[in-house]
């Protein structure tokens, strides 16, 4: 018998790292001061890191940090600074990671010269987590503000990197501006204009395809706001003009977020109202790989009181996607807790919205969701008061569908499908086989069943 017990004592240590990753954690180790703006991004085998902006922990305002993690949720390294130039306000990050664990961080900070105002700036890191040399500075049209930018990476370390530049390409306009990298971190081709016309674009997002085949996504600012797209192939070169992603256009301003399969299909969320800000909903579209869209645009959120804000999406290769945002319920009070909603494939809703913070003392927002190629997803926000001080950055892992080894011997094989049917036929009994966690048995369940047998088990 000892091997067995051998056996059950790593399943019994498998499934306690399982227990202890599902809970939610503390992200940063510096905890003086406030800690804000998470975002996050995942490898292939489900690393991931998470990078926030931290007030007077570089000496200057605020300054960047991340912390890299293994798919088990245990800290890879330690706590690093991102930014080299520490003096000034660097902030709102954001980070995207190849399927080997290569990342790039882009945050907004002190213009270089003079009387120039904000730039955009970057670093990268090695699938070690060491860094690729310096900072660099991104924007090659420097005047006046450039700000909010996002990055996107495909399977090889290749990126492109947007922001929103105020007074491009003309005096008192605001443009969507992007920049294409290559794998050496070298630039492809020069800093390009993704929206064209006479409204001002702001708030953009980016996603990219394994290939490198690229979208982007931004707010469309006039007295009626809309939610625009522009698709473009893995040279930087534009596929078509830009189109519309919202049906319905609406008052509040909002920060749109995309996210891509490895073969292009992608899903976008933004946030608002046709009337107010006030009673912002959650908004969601599909889209396949050339730019037709999957339906109309359909409300992610169940609980509809007060406003839901600050969406963010990640979608993995079988097109499964997960949304998270903030809900402030009672508008007397600036509360906000992290809730959750899965999706499969076809758009429809696996299971039913959930609440992702357990600790719900005062606030909690601005959530950022990453997923990999497997079925865990990690969802990291801003917490206050919950590290000791100000505000700090907290994480939570969570799966998209359940385990099909529902006998936990580490196979997906025919005793997993005995209990499935045994299930599925006495209806109502106790559902280990509920892969889609809807209460029920059924060809839902099937489905993902087989998918994990035919590929063995992930
Ligand atoms: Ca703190
Ligand atoms: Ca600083
Ligand atoms: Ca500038
Ligand atoms: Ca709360």
């Amino acid at each position: 018998m000892a091997p067995n017990r051998n056996n059950l004592a790593a399943v019994v240590i498998t499934l306690i790292g399982a227990i202890i990753c599902r809970a939610e954690f503390q992200v940063n180790t510096h905890t003086t001061n406030k800690q804000e703006n998470p975002a996050i991004a995942m490898d292939g085998a489900g690393n991931f890191v998470v990078v926030w902006n931290s007030y007077l922990q570089d000496g200057g305002s605020n300054g960047i940090f991340g912390q890299r993690f293994e798919p088990d949720c245990s800290p890879l390294g330690e706590e690093i600074q991102i930014n080299t130039t520490s003096s000034g306000n660097q902030k709102e990050p954001s980070v995207a990671m190849d399927m080997d664990s290569n990342f790039v961080i882009v945050w907004q900070g002190p213009g270089l010269v003079g009387e120039d105002k904000e730039d955009i700036f970057a670093r990268r890191f090695d699938s070690n987590g060491l860094p690729v040399g310096s900072e660099f500075h991104v924007n090659t049209n420097t005047n006046d503000k450039q700000l909010c930018p996002r990055a996107a990476m495909n399977n090889g370390d290749s990126f492109v990197i947007v922001w929103e530049s105020v007074n491009v390409p003309e005096e008192g306009k605001k443009a969507i501006c992007g920049q294409l990298y290559d794998s050496n971190g070298l630039r492809i081709g020069t800093e390009f204009v993704v929206n064209d016309g006479p409204s001002d674009g702001r708030y953009p997002d980016a996603a990219m395809d394994a290939e490198g085949n690229f979208a982007v996504v931004w707010m469309e600012d006039k007295s009626s706001n809309s939610i625009m797209g522009r698709l473009y192939n893995a040279d930087g070169s534009a596929k078509a003009g830009p189109f519309e992603v919202s049906t319905i256009r609406f008052s509040s301003v909002t920060q749109p977020s995309i996210s891509m399969s490895r073969e292009g299909a992608f899903v976008v969320v933004w946030d608002g109202d046709p009337k107010l800000a006030g009673l912002d909903d959650i908004h969601a579209r599909m889209f396949d790989p050339n730019e037709t869209a999957i339906g109309e645009q359909f409300i992610v959120n169940t609980t509809i009181e007060g406003p839901q804000q600050n969406p963010q999406v990640a979608m993995n290769n079988r097109r499964q996607f997960i949304v998270v945002w903030d809900s402030k319920i009672d508008p007397d009070i600036n509360e906000r807790e992290i809730f959750a909603q899965r999706y499969d494939n076809t758009g429809e809703a696996i299971g039913d919205e959930f609440q992702v913070n357990t600790y719900i003392e005062a606030d909690q927002k601005r959530p950022s969701v990453a997923m990999g190629e497997g079925r865990n997803f990690v969802t990291a926000w801003q917490s206050y008061g919950h590290d000791g001080s100000g505000y700090g950055v907290f994480a939570r892992m969570g799966q998209m569908v359940g385990s099909a080894d529902f006998n936990g011997d580490g196979l997906v094989n025919f005793s997993d499908y005995c209990i499935l049917a045994d299930e599925w036929f006495k209806i109502g009994e106790p559902l280990a086989a509920d892969l889609i966690e809807d209460n029920k048995i059924n060809e839902r369940d099937l489905a993902e069943f087989c998918y994990q047998w035919l590929s063995a088990g992930r």
